[in-house]
Formats: C-alpha cells, sequence, structure tokens
C-alpha cells in the first residue's frame, strides 16, 4: 500500500496531543505532532516524537497464550478456546462463590469505549462493583478532591488558561518532564510576558524550576500544611474575594477556625522553608489578578492525597480565582484516557456518568438504562485492597488489562504473592514482556498504538477521536472488541436465553450507547459522537445534544455542581506521610518520572534511544548524603524499607535535599532485579484509597558484591534481553539497559558475592554468541576473572566480563566507536583486567540531552565553554530546535556556569 496519514493522538500522557501517523497500512514508518490539534498545534515531546521507534514487534503479545496448570507452560492456542476457557472459569467461579469472587483491574490507558464495555460487563453481567483501575494510583484523590470541593470531577480550565494566567503554581508536578508540551506553552508564554509569575512547589529541583521565580523545596509530604499556611496569610493581609466567597461558597467559617493555628513560623518551619518565601508565594497568589494552579502527583500519590487537593482548591476559592480566564485549580492528568475512565465509572466507587456505586438512585439510573434489574450494591474493591483479597483468597478470578500491576502498585512482595496464589489470571496485554505476563495463565494479545479505534478525553475535558493507521500484528485485537467477545460468552451462562446486553460491531456503537449516560450529568457530552469530531474536531465537554461548540470554562457563573450550587471551603488539618524518617530509616525515597521512558518501558523500553537521557537505575542523593554514607557515585548499597530491599548503584545530585532519595518509578523487575516499588509501601490516603507512592522511609546498607559481570551484545536485543534477564536471576544485583542509537545493543550489569556456577557463565556465553566464532577469550580461573569479545567484520559486536569489571567503560567506548584495535586485542589476551592507561573515565557521562538532534552534554558544555548561549547552541549544535525537552536542562547548564550551582544547606 502506498504512503498514508492517518491523525490520531499519543498514547502518552494527559495532555492528549493529535499524532499523524505515517505508514503503509502494515508498518508505521513515521509520527508528527498534528498542527490543527487544539492540544498541541504540531508540537510534540521526545517520547511523542518517537513513538514510530518502539513497539518492537519481538516484544508484543502476538497470539492468546494459555497455561493449565501453575507448574505449566503457557501454550499458544486460538482466541475461541482461549475466550471460552475463560468463560468457563468465570461462569464457575461466580456460581460457586458469587459474582464478587472474581475482579477486573484495568487501566487510564484504555480508551473511553473499552472501560465502557468493562464496566458493562462487571456491573450489569457480573454483578460486582470489582472492578478498579491504575487511576487509583494516579488520578483518585484529585477525583475526591474536585467533587468534596466543587461538587463533580470536573477540571474547571483550558489549555490556554495557561497562557492567560498573571499567577502560575506549579505543585508537586514535574511537568517539564511529564506534561512537556504544555511545559513548552508554559515556557512560550513567559517568554512573551516576563512579569507571568511562576511558583514550583517540590522537595526536588526539578528541570521544571527551570521556569521558576520562586521554588519551595518543602519537606515531602508537607503540602497540607503549606496551603493552610498559605490561606492564614491570604485572610490576615485580607488577600481574599469576600463577595465571591459569600455568594458562592460555605464552610469559610470552620476552615478559618483551623487555619488560624498555622502561622507562618510554624509553616515554614514544618515545611522547610524560609519565611520569606512563604510571604512571597502567599502576595503573589493574593495579588495576581488571576491565578492558575497545576498539580499532579506530588499531591495525588499521598495518604493526604485528598485533604491536598481540597486544601490547594480552598485557596482558589478564598481568592475567587475560578471560573475566570487564567484562573482555576487545574490537575494534570496522568495517563492519556485517565479522564475518560472516570467519565465510564472505571473506580470502583464510580458508575458511568459521574455517578457514585453507593447511591441507589443513580445505581437504579444505569441498571434501567441497561436494562437489567439491578446493579450491586455491595462495595467494590479499590486496587490495593484488591489485590490484598486476591492474596487472601477471596478473589479467585481476576482480569487484568492495559495495565503492569507486578510493576506499577506498592508493595511488590505482596502483590506478587497475589497473582501468584490467584487460582486464575487473565491478562490483556499489547506486549507479552511485562513483569505480570509471568503470571498470566490466560494472555490475551491487545491492539496497541495506531492499531485501534475509540475516543479518549485529555486533562482539559477535550475529547479526541483515536484512529486506527494499521493492522494490528499476529492475531491482536481491540480491546473492547476482546471484553465484548468474552461477555457475549458469558452472557450465556449468567443470562441464558435472554437479549444480549453486548450488541456492538464498531467501538462508535459504543460511544452512542455510552452518551445518553451522560445526559443531563455535568459532563453531558450526549452531543459528542466520533463523526461529529471528525467534522469539527477535537471537542471539550459538556456538550450537549443540540450544542454547536464545547465549554472552554466551567463555573464562570459561579455555580458549582453541589446540591445548592456553592462550593464547599474544606477544613482537613495537616497530617504527616506515613513513614517519617527515624534512626532506622534516615531517608525519605521520593519516586517519579524520567523524562524520556513510560512507566514499566514497556514500550518505551524497546527503543534505544530513549536511553540515551538517563541510561540505567540510579538512585539520586544529596552529595552530603553520600559523602555521609562515604560512597562514591556508581558505588552499589543496599536500599532497605521495611517491605523490601533492592540493590542499586547510587549517583551525586545535588537536585535532591540531604535526607531524601530518589529513584525514577520506571526500573521494575525486568531492569533492576526486585523494582522500586519491592519498597514502597500500600498505605492509602482513607478517602481517595491512593497510595502513597512517593514517601517511603528506607535506609543505605553497605553490600559487597566483589564478583562482577559486565555484558554487551547488539542484534535482536529483545530476544537477548528475554533470554539473558532470567540467567542473571541467581546474581544480588542486575541492572539491564539498551545502548546505542544506530546500533542498538543490549547492556547487562552484575554483581553477586561470589562467581556462578561454570555452568551459569557457559550459558550466559552462549546467549551472548560467545561461545563460538570469532570470539577472542582470556580466562584466569584463579581469580575468576574471565574477558571475552566477539569481533566480526572489525567490530565488536559482543563483550563479557566476569570477575572484575574495570575496563568495562572503555569497552563499552571502543564498541560504540566501531573500533577493534591492536590495543585491544593486546588487552584481551593478557592477564591484566583493567584498561590501558588511564581510560576508564565514567562512560555515562556524555548523557544525550537533546533526543531529536542526538546532542549528548559534552558537546553542549564545549558549547558553553566557547561562550554559545542557548540561541548560539541551538544554532550550532541544533539541540533544541526540534521537541524542546531538553531545553530546561541546557539552560541549567548554561546557569551552572554563569554562576556556582547552588547547594542545599
Ligand atoms: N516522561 C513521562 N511522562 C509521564 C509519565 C511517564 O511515565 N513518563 N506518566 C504520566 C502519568 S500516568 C502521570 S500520573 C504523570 C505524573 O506526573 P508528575 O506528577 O509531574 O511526575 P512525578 O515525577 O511522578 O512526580 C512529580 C513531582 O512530585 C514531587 N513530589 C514528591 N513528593 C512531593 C510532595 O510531598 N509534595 C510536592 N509538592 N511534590 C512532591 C516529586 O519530587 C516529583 O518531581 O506523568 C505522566 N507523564
Ligand atoms: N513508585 C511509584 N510507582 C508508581 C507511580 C509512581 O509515581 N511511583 N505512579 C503510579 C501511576 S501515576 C501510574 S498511572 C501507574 C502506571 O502503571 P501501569 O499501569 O502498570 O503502567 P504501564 O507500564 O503504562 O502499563 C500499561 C500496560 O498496558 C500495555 N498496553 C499498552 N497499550 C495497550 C493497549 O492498547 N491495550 C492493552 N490491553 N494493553 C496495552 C503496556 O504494554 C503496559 O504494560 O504507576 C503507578 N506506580
Ligand atoms: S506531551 Fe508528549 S507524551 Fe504527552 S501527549 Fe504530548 S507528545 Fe505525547
Ligand atoms: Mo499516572
Amino acid at each position: 500500500m502506498d504512503r498514508q496519514i492517518t491523525a490520531s493522538t499519543c498514547c502518552y500522557c494527559g495532555v492528549g496531543c493529535g499524532v499523524l501517523i505515517e505508514h503503509d497500512g502494515e508498518h508505521i514508518l513515521g509520527v508528527s505532532g498534528d498542527p490543527a490539534h487544539p492540544a498541541n498545534f504540531g508540537k510534540l515531546c521526545s517520547k511523542g516524537s518517537t513513538l514510530h521507534l518502539t513497539g518492537d514487534l519481538t516484544a508484543r503479545a502476538l497470539y492468546p497464550e494459555l497455561r493449565l496448570g501453575k507448574s505449566l507452560a503457557r501454550h499458544r492456542t486460538d482466541w475461541d478456546t482461549a475466550l471460552d476457557h475463560a468463560t468457563s472459569v468465570f461462569a464457575a467461579t461466580i456460581a460457586e462463590h458469587g459474582p464478587d469472587s472474581v475482579a477486573f483491574y484495568i487501566s487510564g490507558q484504555l480508551l473511553t469505549e473499552d472501560y465502557y464495555a468493562f464496566n458493562k460487563l462487571a456491573r450489569a453481567l457480573v454483578g460486582t462493583n470489582n472492578i478498579d483501575s491504575n487511576s487509583r494510583l494516579c488520578m483518585s484523590s484529585a477525583v475526591v478532591g474536585y467533587k468534596r470541593s466543587l461538587g463533580a470531577d470536573a477540571p474547571p480550565c483550558s489549555y490556554e488558561d495557561l497562557e492567560l494566567s498573571d499567577c502560575v503554581m506549579i505543585v508537586g508536578s514535574n511537568m517539564a518532564y511529564a506534561h512537556p508540551v504544555l511545559f513548552r506553552r508554559l515556557e512560550a508564554a513567559k517568554s512573551r510576558r516576563p512579569q507571568m509569575k511562576v511558583i514550583v512547589i517540590d522537595p526536588r529541583r526539578t528541570d521544571t524550576c527551570d521556569l521558576a521565580d520562586l521554588h519551595l523545596a518543602i519537606l515531602p509530604g508537607t503540602d497540607v500544611a503549606l496551603f493552610h499556611g498559605i490561606l492564614h496569610l491570604l485572610l490576615w493581609e485580607d488577600w481574599i474575594d469576600r463577595d465571591f466567597i459569600r455568594d458562592h461558597t460555605e464552610g469559610l467559617a470552620e476552615l478559618k477556625n483551623l487555619v488560624r493555628d498555622y502561622t507562618p513560623q510554624m509553616v515554614s518551619q514544618l515545611c522547610g522553608i524560609s519565611l520569606g518565601q512563604l510571604q512571597q508565594c502567599a502576595e503573589w497568589i493574593g495579588t495576581s489578578p488571576s491565578f492558575l494552579s497545576l498539580w499532579c502527583m506530588g499531591l495525588n500519590q499521598s495518604t493526604a492525597g485528598s485533604a491536598k487537593n481540597s486544601a490547594l482548591i480552598n485557596l482558589h476559592l478564598a481568592t475567587g480565582q475560578i471560573g475566570r480566564p487564567g484562573a482555576g485549580p487545574f490537575s494534570l492528568t496522568g495517563q492519556p484516557n485517565a479522564m475518560g475512565g472516570r467519565e465510564t465509572g472505571s473506580l470502583s466507587n464510580l458508575l458511568p456518568g459521574h455517578r457514585d456505586a453507593a447511591n441507589a438512585q443513580h445505581r437504579a439510573q444505569v441498571a434501567s438504562y441497561w436494562g437489567v434489574e439491578q446493579l450491586p450494591d455491595s462495595p467494590g474493591l479499590s486496587a490495593i485492597e484488591l489485590f490484598e483479597q486476591v492474596r487472601n483468597g477471596k478473589i479467585k478470578a481476576l482480569w487484568i488489562a492495559c495495565t503492569n500491576p507486578a510493576q506499577s502498585m506498592p508493595d511488590q512482595t505482596a502483590v506478587r504473592a497475589a497473582l501468584q496464589a490467584c487460582p486464575f489470571v487473565v491478562l490483556q496485554e499489547a506486549f507479552s514482556t511485562t513483569e505480570t505476563a509471568k503470571f498470566a495463565d490466560l494472555l490475551l494479545p491487545a491492539a496497541s498504538w495506531g492499531e485501534k479505534e475509540g475516543s479518549v478525553t485529555n486533562s482539559e475535558r477535550r475529547i479526541s477521536h483515536v484512529r486506527q493507521a494499521i493492522v494490528a500484528p499476529g492475531e491482536a485485537r481491540p480491546d473492547w472488541a476482546i471484553t465484548v467477545d468474552f461477555a457475549q460468552r458469558l452472557e450465556k451462562h449468567l443470562r441464558p436465553g435472554q437479549a444480549s446486553l453486548f450488541e456492538f460491531d464498531n467501538p462508535a456503537q459504543v460511544f452512542d450507547e455510552y452518551k445518553q449516560l451522560t445526559q443531563g450529568r455535568d459532563l453531558d457530552l450526549s452531543g459528542i459522537s466520533h463523526a461529529l469530531i471528525d467534522r469539527l474536531g477535537p471537542q471539550q465537554w459538556p456538550f450537549p445534544a443540540g450544542a454547536v461548540e464545547g465549554t472552554a470554562r466551567l463555573y464562570v457563573d459561579g455555580v458549582f455542581a453541589t446540591a445548592n450550587g456553592r462550593a464547599q471551603f474544606v477544613a482537613d488539618p495537616y497530617r504527616a506521610a506515613k513513614e517519617q524518617r527515624d534512626a532506622r530509616f534516615p531517608l525519605t525515597l521520593i519516586t517519579g518520572r524520567l523524562r524520556d521512558q513510560w512507566h514499566g518501558m514497556s514500550r518505551t523500553g524497546t527503543a534505544a534511544q530513549l536511553f540515551g537521557h538517563v541510561s540505567e537505575a540510579e538512585l539520586s542523593l544529596h552529595p552530603d548524603e553520600l559523602r555521609r554514607h562515604r560512597l562514591q557515585p556508581g558505588d552499589l548499597v543496599s536500599l532497605k524499607s521495611r517491605r523490601g530491599a533492592i540493590v542499586v548503584a547510587v549517583a551525586s545530585d545535588d537536585s535532591v535535599r540531604p535526607g531524601q532519595a530518589f529513584l525514577p518509578m520506571h526500573w521494575g523487575d525486568r531492569f533492576l532485579k526486585g523494582g522500586v516499588n519491592s519498597l514502597t509501601l500500600p498505605a492509602f490516603d482513607p478517602l481517595s484509597k491512593q497510595p502513597e507512592l512517593k514517601h517511603s522511609g528506607v535506609r543505605l546498607d553497605p553490600v559487597d558484591l566483589p564478583w562482577k559481570l559486565f555484558a554487551l551484545i547488539e542484534g535482536d536485543v529483545q530476544r537477548h534481553f528475554e533470554t539473558l534477564r532470567p540467567l542473571c536471576e541467581a546474581f544480588s544485583y542486575v541492572s539491564l539497559s539498551l545502548v546505542g542509537r544506530e546500533r542498538p545493543a543490549l547492556l547487562v550489569r552484575a554483581a553477586n558475592t561470589s562467581a556462578p556456577s561454570a555452568e551459569l557463565l557457559s550459558e550466559i556465553d552462549k546467549n551472548l554468541a560467545l561461545d563460538d566464532g570469532p570470539v577472542l577469550a582470556y580466562d584466569d580461573p584463579r581469580r575468576a576473572i574471565g574477558k571475552r569479545v566477539r569481533i566480526e567484520n572489525g567490530r565488536i559486536t559482543a563483550i563479557r566480563l566476569a570477575g572484575e569489571t574495570l575496563a568495562q567503560h572503555w569497552l563499552q567506548g571502543l564498541w560504540l566507536e566501531g573500533r577493534a584495535d591492536q590495543q585491544l586485542r593486546r588487552w584481551l589476551l593478557a592477564p591484566l583486567s583493567a584498561p590501558p592507561g588511564n581510560l576508564d573515565t565514567p562512560f555515562n557521562s556524555n548523557k544525550i540531552l537533546c533526543n531529536c538532534k542526538n546532542v549528548g552534554q559534552n558537546a553542549i558544555c564545549a558549547g558553553i565553554s566557547r561562550g554559545l548561549d542557548l540561541q548560539g547552541l541551538k544554532q550550532e549544535l541544533g539541540c533544541g530546535t526540534q521537541c524542546g525537552s531538553c531545553v530546561p536542562e541546557i539552560k541549567r547548564l548554561l546557569a551552572a556556569t554563569a554562576q556556582p550551582a547552588t547547594v542545599f544547606s
């Protein structure tokens, strides 16, 4: 087929950018930003612009696979057998143990049509509220915040408010990494109007701080105290909107009583900031003509997540900064369709159309629309509770779709035990490589980005039509179709002889049935259809039937979605994070995102290019903390929490304060043995039930792992990954990554207390293609040292160092340069293990800042020392000229050379 272009959306973050997919009907060949899409007007970030490089077919789930006993391997099967088997297990389980003995755990990355099918399946057909999604780990505190304070789960703002605001406060959000295209928009607005104030509130000095006029590096978890302290000052200085408060709110009196105690002294001390910073922050909020706040996981992922959300919204209500251009509380949604999940009722406590499962009237409305007698009234389980009930045997069949709980849920020991114990785990996945796939009794291959059709809602309530470009590989099918097919089979058992609830032939039909359930509700989108979006472009809800355009801003009339139309001040006191630093666990571990990786990396982890910015798992510690522990960058430590321990390399990073540590959330067990969430805790917020993934108490213990392994192999990296990772299970420390842009290679580092058996090492060599052919080898069994290098056509194609790995960086450099000279040959055949000369410069030092133009930090620093400014660097090196994701970091390098780096005292 000829080259074609299909307009669709990016499958990553909640900005919801429009993309143009270039393809030939079978293969995706390229991707660019859609200039016509109102979320991004043609821009893409480093993740969106590399979408076509991800999704290696060898990593994809291509056929249904079934295993008939826990000790057996899965074998390929056909769809009929797979779904009939699932049907009989679910039907039997429901018959014997009741509908609440099964559960569905789904994802904010599904399309609206997928969600709707799942919800109808769980609530109308099975009769259980046990359907929850990974949005529980993500947005559920924001859902509670909006509902408690404003009456409905509806972000009131539009992206254009970022451009119109006079004061933007970014709280617990590293939007430079996590919502880059919106951050670009904010950067542009601030450069046009430098008087616009930007405040960043984050314990770490992130790239987002690059734009900040004021950075409050508050101590982790102290946001509620900070917001109450700000309100205290707003009231004291009379920077409030009395008319707005009188006409449109209630509950200030009680809140005033509470915040009286949050004196500036007390708050600045508790939050670890100066009085001046607090005062400045309150003044800008209280006196700017318009005030917008943007927030994300720093608020939501907390045992006080609901309180944090409402305490922030309190500030908008007190100042009347809502329902006006450039004003309002604006949560940045994490996943591309977390909003759609909330709209369709994809948390256990919700129902479609922003309804509540606990509300009898809401249940009756939905039941009557679906034509079933009733909906279940027993409360459904939220994610953490759900896996607990799986582990203790109450849930006997679990259906997981589009999420990877064996990587992303906290307290992995418990989660993996649950998955192991569950009699029947179904996994609907696009990639067969995930940590959860190991536990699946039935693996159902799902179509993924570019291969499926439906709709998504982004952070600003805008619904886009996600269009299919190519046919899904193998036998993969779209999620809605898998769900509907299964539901139709299950109906024959549960509702024999009755008319089908699932007569859908395409996603547009699913959408049309769903949208009627929003009629008359706050989110009324009954006027939207796939065809309407095709005609008018993506639209913001509410968009009732008969409307001609969507709604940019909510609450412009000051009437809120509460029973009496008034917004509610919420007076929750500050409560500290669950795990405070103490003598046994003296560090707070913060987890969060990297610029170029997406969650568990099933997709981004297939593209070597996306490892250029951060190549391997490292624990960031303040230089003082390294000194205190007598550690050098690169040293391995045992990082322990009350729940588990992992071995990881440390890095020096003065963007975290002493007493804190940062580890990216992406490194699951595949990439870093044990994975980050072996450490995190399952404690959750009492209202939103969102777990505290952001803070856990940890300590560093020294490790003695003298035996080291370094391996690198080019070629079919996914296949090498899948064979080598299990072989490394024997070692205490294991870290895998991809390197190289033109010729990707798998890189393995491991360490252990002692050498492995000769058999294991030769098995590893076999998988590195180092057992045969043009391989140079040197072994010193007495010192347990061995080196092997494969040289083909004058180039290194595989390396293995065992015992000592002093030459690893040197060898990696030779590999990258394609050099296999006499010096290498001489070194290889000599007993020495250190590289010749003093050549062991850490290889990571040249991280790739600009992914689009492949420009490394070294080149940029060299340019800066030649006197180039940002413009000059862009012109000469090309960096930062395409997606712009690297610009904040380049600016930071420029600033660092202009003045000595600031360190926390
Ligand atoms: N590159 C990339 N982008 C993504 C994703 C991805 O995986 N990769 N995932 C998407 C998803 S699903 C989500 S939810 C979003 C998340 O987007 P963000 O929430 O912006 O990202 P995080 O890095 O998880 O956390 C944000 C910041 O919260 C800070 N923080 C930690 N504790 C506290 C605290 O107590 N108070 C405050 N004020 N701040 C705190 C952390 O230091 C961190 O810098 O990103 C989306 N975008
Ligand atoms: N420590 C720590 N842990 C965290 C967080 C943190 O900040 N710190 N953040 C939390 C947050 S906010 C989130 S959102 C979660 C994310 O956690 P997960 O939901 O586990 O993240 P993903 O890796 O994106 O999982 C999505 C899966 O769906 C698969 N997939 C992709 N496309 C499709 C498709 O079209 N259909 C199907 N069926 N499958 C598909 C992907 O291969 C991938 O395995 O992690 C949470 N965990
Ligand atoms: S900001 Fe980047 S990751 Fe998010 S939707 Fe846009 S292109 Fe995709
Ligand atoms: Mo998320």
